[in-house]
């Protein structure tokens, strides 16, 4: 008779998936046991074939619907996000979900205040050319419009119970791949997003009363397009451009 258990697939959870995650650092090793189902190949490619064209179909929007979006397809979101590997399993990143309109219409204040200055020149005339393609200029609607931001904060570091400050490591990868993850779990949800970097950004720990340890890495606005939403004419490298087989 077939063992039910057995045959169970063990994804390497062995805790309740909603136990709250507390500091491991200095603990010794423990291990569970990992046996996903294997996919079959044909699945594999199935799969892969699809998720390409899916993800193809991704584009870096700036023009933006009012319209609300479900809270919860953006915390689903943010929830695969906060799957991603880290540098010492730390995950050093927050994700601030902002709805508030009048938290929005501040943000997008301070964030204009920063791009006039940098449009003005604080970029330099090679930035500004690399841009000009781009067809971004200091006016963020999207800010505004966008119906959800989700600003994500890296942890430069933790503070331990007493107050005493301990490293984080490969924070810059670390939040950048679990932004990545976040942009695909967006897209593949139905949403639409911007990755969106006003500089400075020191004002969004201020908006936002972030904790010193904090320090902002990007503003996503999230929604639909707007109705007649328009995106720049641009040619993504192709796969032998970017793939080298050895
Ligand atoms: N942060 C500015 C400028 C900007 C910079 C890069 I690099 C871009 O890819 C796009 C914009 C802005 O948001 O307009």
């Amino acid at each position: 008779m077939p063992d039910t258990e057995q045959s169970k697939p063990e994804t390497g959870h062995t805790e309740h998936p909603d136990t709250p995650w507390t500091p491991i650092h200095g603990q010794p090793y423990r291990s569970v046991p990992y046996r996903p189902a294997r996919m079959p190949t044909s699945e594999s490619l199935a799969q892969a074939a699809e998720l390409k064209e899916r993800m193809r179909e991704r584009r870096t929007v700036r023009q933006f619907s009012t319209d609300p979006v479900p809270p919860q397809v953006v915390r689903d979101a943010i929830a695969c996000a906060a799957t991603a590997p880290s540098g010492a399993h730390q995950q050093p990143w927050t994700f601030v979900l902002v709805r508030d309109p009048e938290v929005r219409r501040r943000i997008r204040e301070a964030a204009e205040h920063e791009e006039q200055i940098s449009y003005d020149g604080r970029l330099g005339e090679e930035w500004l050319a690399a841009l000009r393609p781009l067809g971004t200029d200091e006016v963020k609607p999207h800010l505004t419009d966008a119906p959800a931001l989700i600003v994500v904060f890296q942890q430069r570091y933790w503070l331990g119970e007493d107050g005493t400050k301990h490293k984080h490591y490969y924070v810059d990868e670390s939040v950048g791949i679990a932004v990545g993850m976040l942009l695909s779990a967006l897209h593949l949800s139905g949403l639409a997003a911007l990755v969106h970097t006003p500089s400075p950004m020191r004002f969004l720990s201020e908006v936002l009363g972030r904790p010193e340890n904090e320090k902002a890495f990007a503003v996503i606005p999230v929604g639909y397009p707007a109705p007649d939403c328009q995106v720049p004419d641009l040619v993504r490298k192709s796969l032998d451009q970017v793939l080298v087989e050895v």
